[in-house]
């Protein structure tokens, strides 16, 4: 079981440690031991808290030595409340040693986006993710402190997996130079500038994928949703320079969600 609060104590002040963050840590040592790049996401629907909390926990169990992360998105949250996400998932996440991501993609002024980072990483997130589209001052700064302090993580959306997405990550925007840059190479600049700990790349474009990699450079994780259920192929997203493949209707709605994740573990590790 993690250590959350004895292990702060052994480490170095957050001013010593850089951009370094527990959560980069617990995230590879998570993959290595389980030999797996999959972040699970976790977005089980039920009208009924007792069974949602059942099932998901069912579902976790399963696949725990199969995945190094647990994503929740608003499912969970919404229907469990944010004490039952943490008496019920958050607890077992803790128990496995899985890292866990708050899916909020944050996006509001700046007030009210340290309300939420302080809610969540308080419930016992590891990191959370934002979006860039609200810019740094009175936006994200406070966001970025929020985790500084907390030794936790911030993980940017960069390019999103829908088709629709296409129309504003591509975007072109004048730069003052006179030429022009997409929005999602924006957002990658914006990324390594306020020294975010990931960046989110839709699966499904595997082009975007490695032109955002040839920006970032190896050190910043690639996480990429969008695999089975959104038409993209595990294989080639890691080829292109994903880290991480967020996973869910594939796994959770699988007959056999263990034999599921094990599948996609061992495709991507071909
Ligand atoms: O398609 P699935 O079932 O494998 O689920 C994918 C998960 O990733 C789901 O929680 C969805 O909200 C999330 N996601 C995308 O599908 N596409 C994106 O572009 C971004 C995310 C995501 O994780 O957002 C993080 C900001």
């Amino acid at each position: 079981m993690k250590q959350r609060s004895g292990s702060l104590l052994r480490r170095p002040s957050v001013a010593q440690r850089g951009n370094e963050v527990k959560f980069k840590e617990e995230l590879s040592s998570a993959a290595k031991r389980n030999n797996s790049r999959i972040v699970l996401a976790l977005d089980l629907e039920d009208s009924n808290p007792e069974e949602l909390a059942k099932r998901s926990q069912k579902v976790l169990e399963s696949v725990k030595d199969y995945v190094c992360a647990l994503k929740l998105n608003r499912q969970l949250i919404l229907t469990l409340g944010l004490r039952g996400v943490a008496d019920t998932v958050l607890k077992l996440a803790n128990e496995y040693s899985l890292p866990a991501i708050m899916d909020a993609k944050l996006n509001d002024v700046g007030h009210t986006n340290g309300f939420m980072a302080r809610a969540y990483f308080d419930l016992g997130f590891d990191a959370i993710i934002a979006s860039p589209v609200v810019g740094w001052e009175n936006g994200l700064d406070i966001v970025f402190e929020t985790a500084r302090t907390r030794d936790k993580a911030i993980i940017l959306l960069t390019y999103m997996s829908n088709p629709g997405a296409e129309a504003f990550y591509s975007l072109p925007v004048l730069q003052p130079t006179g030429t022009k840059k997409p929005v999602f190479e924006i957002f990658t600049d914006l990324a390594l500038k306020w020294k975010a700990h990931g960046l989110i790349v839709g699966a499904t474009k595997p082009a975007i994928i490695s032109r955002v990699r040839e920006l970032a450079g190896s050190g910043l994780p690639i996480f990429s949703p969008g695999v089975g259920a959104q038409g993209g192929d595990p294989r080639m997203a890691m080829a292109a320079g994903s880290t991480y493949l967020i996973v869910g209707r594939s796994i959770y709605g699988a007959s056999d969600c263990k034999e599921a994740a094990d599948r996609i573990r061992r495709e991507i590790a071909k």
